[in-house]
């Protein structure tokens, strides 16, 4: 398949690079960090969409090494930034599969010289569908390294609440289909109400996804959510454009 072909040649190529998209903090309003998320450049295409080329990835393999090279970007841009601020990395359940995650994020660490406290990992549920005690020991392999991890996309799997028993999560992110219209819908407001209670409880960071309008960001300020990502702070931007970010809130 000619998709396969040319992503293969962009992961050799360097024609994949990591966009940045600020995590704020919603009682200070301060950016805490960024999530790294894929993009392509395609040089007949313009961009494509990871939605498009991740399963493509992991169909054929490739996502091993387009993570590994994802990690290590993105550990060596947050090297450059400020010690106070977090770069977040997800993470494909196949990349567990190989058995070397665990030297890939030791590796990306070491030659980037990040502190470990700086880089987040996330996860979706599917990870922990399986109950593997392998995904269980590597994640707590990467914990002890001294890594936060973030359960991503919470909400949307088919019994979310057992996985947080499995594993000792740092952060819950909330899927963005509850922070939609959240102003207007008293049954979204009533779950995120509840994941906030729930994240105050165990002690993890409850972190909004798909922020789009001020209505939705005071309605999750008053439900006490921790943090918030989504348009409305800033889209994904090229690393060169997250320092003046940093500095724009100075
Ligand atoms: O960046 P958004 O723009 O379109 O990303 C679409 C989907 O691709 C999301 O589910 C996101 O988690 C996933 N994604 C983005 N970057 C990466 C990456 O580096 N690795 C993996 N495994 N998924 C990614
Ligand atoms: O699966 P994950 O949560 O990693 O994917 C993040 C995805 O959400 C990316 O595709 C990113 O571009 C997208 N995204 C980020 N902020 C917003 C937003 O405010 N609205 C919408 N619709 N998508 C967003
Ligand atoms: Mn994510
Ligand atoms: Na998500």
């Amino acid at each position: 398949r000619k998709i396969e072909i040319d992503l293969r040649d962009a992961i050799q190529n360097e024609g994949l690079r990591p966009y940045y998209q600020p995590l704020v903090d919603l009682c200070s309003g301060r950016i805490t960090g960024f999530e790294a998320l894929v993009r392509w450049p395609h040089p007949e295409r313009g961009m494509i969409s990871p939605a498009e080329f991740i399963p493509v990835a992991e169909e054929t393999g490739l996502i091993n090494a387009l993570g590994g090279l994802m990690l290590h970007r993105a550990c060596m841009d947050a090297a450059q930034w400020p010690d106070d601020v977090r770069v977040a990395v997800n993470l494909s359940p196949l990349q567990f599969r190989t058995g070397n995650l665990l030297s890939v994020v030791t590796d990306a660490l070491r030659q980037s010289g990040l502190p470990a406290r700086r880089l987040e990992l996330e996860i979706t549920e599917t990870l922990l569908l399986e109950k593997s005690s392998q995904v269980l020991a590597t994640l707590h392999a990467l914990r002890a390294l001294g890594v936060r991890m973030s359960m991503d996309d919470f909400g949307t799997g088919y019994s979310s609440l057992s996985y947080l028993r499995s594993f000792p999560f740092d952060k819950i992110k909330i899927d963005q289909s509850f922070v939609r219209d959240l102003d207007a819908n008293r049954d979204a407001q009533a779950i995120v109400r509840s994941i906030v209670s729930l994240g105050v409880g165990l002690g993890v960071t409850i972190t909004a996804e798909g922020v789009e309008t001020e209505a939705e960001l005071s309605c999750l300020r008053a439900e006490g959510c921790h943090e918030g990502q989504g348009f409305l702070f800033s889209r994904a931007r090229p690393n060169a454009e997250v320092i003046s970010l940093l500095r724009a809130q100075r």
